[in-house]
């Protein structure tokens, strides 16, 4: 009769090791289920996370995502804060991600630990708010917290090693958008928050081509403009926004893209 194999003892030590390793994977998943939403473009799990290509800047205009969120308030949320509610564009996040149109998230670092950007603060309160509350902002741990744990622990943990740790994160991205201030652009322009304009989508791409020399990428909710773009290379220089429209027409003419009059409403501070 053939025997089994024998081999060296498995020792208790060893099987917690695996274990641990199974239920560590385990949170991993659950963490990206929940951090995301957006899990079929989400990839890599644990070390095994390739370095990504190029960074996104986000911002949101806070007068589109105010208005999808008009009875949800409570202290973090900044589109209650009436005379004192976000004029202009403010910072949703830097976003590591691939050329071809996926990202990582969720990547192994340390925890958020809002101590270490507490000098930081007024200027994030001001121009990185939250504008939703933070009992609906999922971290990567399958629990809720701050608009800020969630940036860092999805996507500044994924920065290395452009971005070095929780504090080089956040000074880089707010860098950024002083240094790329679309607003400004924008207002000089023409292009300035109201409830009763409409602007031509062509002009708003212009205006940051002419400011810039780069494309951004559009995000519309219905026809009000909801996040703009701004892409860069690694060594944090602007680049077009390729990943996902190439070019002018193709920002213009895609289905799922703005149309081609849009509107920058302004904030209607909700109780
Ligand atoms: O678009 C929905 C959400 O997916 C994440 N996203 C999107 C595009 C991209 O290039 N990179 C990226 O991470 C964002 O997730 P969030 O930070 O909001 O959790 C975006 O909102």
């Amino acid at each position: 009769m053939a025997s089994l194999p024998t081999g060296p003892p498995i020792s208790f030590p060893a099987t917690k090791g695996v274990l641990l390793s199974v239920v560590w994977i385990g949170l991993c998943c659950i963490a990206k289920i929940n951090a995301g939403g957006d899990l079929g473009r989400v990839i890599g799990i644990g070390n095994n996370e390739r370095e990504f290509d190029y960074f996104k800047l986000s911002l949101i205009w806070p007068g589109t995502s105010c208005a999808a969120t008009p009875r949800h308030c409570c202290s973090s949320n900044a589109c209650c804060r009436r005379s004192d509610a976000p004029t202009g564009f403010t910072i949703h996040g830097l976003w590591p991600d691939y050329s071809d149109g996926t990202w990582p998230a969720c990547c192994p670092g340390k925890k958020f630990d809002v101590n270490v950007i507490s000098s930081l603060l007024s200027t994030m309160n001001k121009y990185w708010p939250s504008l939703s509350c933070d009992s609906n902002i999922s971290n990567c741990y399958g629990g809720t917290g701050l608009f800020w744990e969630h940036e860092w622990e999805k996507h500044g943990t994924c920065s290395s090693p452009v971005v070095r740790d929780e504090y080089d994160y956040f000074v880089k991205t707010l860098d950024l958008y002083f240094k790329y201030n679309v607003t400004e652009v924008l207002k000089k322009a023409g292009y300035v928050a109201s409830n009763s304009e409409k602007y031509p989508l062509e002009g708003i791409i212009s205006a940051i081509q002419t400011a810039f020399h780069v494309t951004p990428e559009l995000q519309c909710s219905g026809n009000s403009i909801d996040e703009l773009r701004l892409c860069f290379s690694k060594d944090l220089k602007l680049t077009d926004c390729e990943a996902e429209s190439s070019t002018k027409s193709v920002l213009i003419n895609s289905e799922t893209s703005c149309p081609k009059y849009v509107r920058l409403p302004e904030v209607v501070s909700s109780i």
